[in-house]
């Protein structure tokens, strides 16, 4: 089978591979499965069992030759696991590895990764053909390089033959194999547990700074209402604190109810004096909510880039049938005047500080500026937070399309307590080029 080089999965490799400066390109060679038959689907794929047809065909790999020296004599580098037979070691960042497989029955699935890692790490899985899926998978810290974990992964499955991906986003990670399993068969639990609870789904949304008019605000409060589920909360970046009660009243005037609202701004270049902003600013991020706020407070990330010398992080407590819910909004750094993903690490190392001090469930969300395998880390926003588009995000997770690459930079997180448990995620495309984001919208059971 060849790739179709337009197929969003081979675009997210590419995209993938670029931020990892290292450059895939689309070959020509033919794709068999190793067993010369597609690997049936339900059913365990082993790591080792990757298709034939070479580097940048069936595998990428960095280095040349077997490291490991075992199973197969390509550049993979495998080793005996002690979880059992093989697994493929020495990952870097940018490396895949394709199998071709055969769906039985289209469905929900399950998808239980093997792997080990002694850092925590970010992976993507994706199906070409009838599925068409591409998702972040979020590896833990599991204690070692052969201390064996289960990481599951919900997915709905197209039937027929194609080709299961796995991508290492950052190395880090030994991977053993794959068990997939139709969903509700029994054989594992996909996460997060379902509980009973009080829905609530939110959604938010870098509405691009460069229109301040009343229009421009209020069309971007009418799109987020067309969102289904209708968000009872929404977070904004690129906001104009002149626009704050014109946000408000077109959320009213669309949905009937009342809504509460807080708003903080980043501080502009040269007026962070080393321990406060001296001037108020236009720009900011906002919270609004159709749920009470009991209180709310900020914060501001002193680590300028080119727009900003301070970014601020906003925390409303809103209250979701008697239970406290914290929801929190940022919008990190970004462009090429300092070094933005130091700015971004020590913002977020100050987000998860600053968060320590209030009651969960916390709900986090923004702009972050870059993608999983830079945000998904914990250097990032691990261990403390979970980002619920690994968890339970459906579709293409790409939120921004400035021209090239297009990038999942929009986050929806929840705290590692679990108290605000994500059952659905997606990125809403009905708001077309009003930004060049997409909303997040994510629905969440408040237990
Ligand atoms: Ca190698
Ligand atoms: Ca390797």
């Amino acid at each position: 089978m060849r790739r179709n080089v337009f197929s969003p999965m081979f675009f997210a490799l590419a995209v993938a591979a670029a931020a990892a400066t290292i450059t895939t390109t689309p070959a020509a060679a033919t794709l068999t499965p190793y067993s010369g038959t597609p690997a049936a689907i339900p059913g365990t794929i082993k790591s080792e069992t990757f298709d034939n047809g070479g580097e940048g065909v069936a595998y990428h790999d960095t280095s040349s030759g077997n490291n490991g020296g075992k199973a197969r004599s390509t550049d993979v580098d495998i080793e005996s696991s002690a979880d059992g037979g093989y697994d493929i070691g020495w990952t870097t960042p940018g490396e895949w590895l394709n199998y071709t497989v055969k769906v039985a029955t289209s469905g929900a699935y399950s998808l239980a990764l093997r792997v080990a890692s002694p850092t925590g790490a970010t992976m993507h899985v994706g199906f070409n053909g009838s599925t068409d899926v591409w998702k972040t998978v979020s590896i833990p810290n599991t204690g070692g390089w052969q201390k064996w974990a289960t990481v599951t992964v919900p997915l709905t499955l197209g039937a027929g033959i194609q080709q299961l991906t796995i991508l290492f986003d950052n190395g880090a990670v030994n991977y053993n194999r794959t068990i997939v399993s139709q969903s509700g068969s029994g054989t594992v639990t996909p996460p997060p547990p379902t509980t009973s609870g009080t829905t609530l789904s939110v959604a938010t949304w870098n509405i691009k700074i460069n229109d301040s008019s009343s229009t421009h605000a209020r069309v971007a409060m009418d799109t987020l209402m067309a969102i289904g589920p209708r968000p009872d909360v929404v977070v904004i970046q690129e906001a104009w604190s002149s626009m704050f009660s014109t946000y408000i009243s077109e959320l009213e005037s669309q949905t009937g109810k009342t809504w509460y609202g807080v708003f903080a701004t980043h501080c502009a270049p040269g007026d962070w004096n080393g321990s406060k902003c001296t001037t108020a600013w236009s720009q900011g991020v906002g919270i609004f909510s159709t749920h009470p706020i009991l209180n709310s407070s900020s914060t501001l990330f002193p680590y300028a880039d080119c727009w900003t010398s301070a970014r601020a992080a906003l925390r409303a407590a809103i209250s979701v049938n008697g239970r406290t819910v914290q929801v929190m909004t940022t919008h990190l750094q970004t462009g090429s005047c300092t070094d933005v993903a130091t700015a971004r690490y020590n913002s977020m190392s100050k987000l998860k500080s600053w968060a320590s001090n209030y009651s969960k469930p916390q709900i986090v969300a923004g702009d972050f500026n870059a993608d999983p395998n830079q945000i998904d880390t914990t250097a990032g926003m691990l261990p403390a937070f979970r980002d619920t588009w690994s968890m339970v995000g459906s579709g293409s997770g790409f939120s921004a399309f400035v021209s090239t690459p297009t990038m999942k930079i929009d986050y929806w997180f929840t705290d590692a307590g679990l108290g605000a448990v994500p059952v659905s995620s997606q990125v809403y495309r009905g708001s077309g080029s009003r930004s060049d984001h997409y909303p997040v919208q994510t629905t969440f059971v408040i237990k």
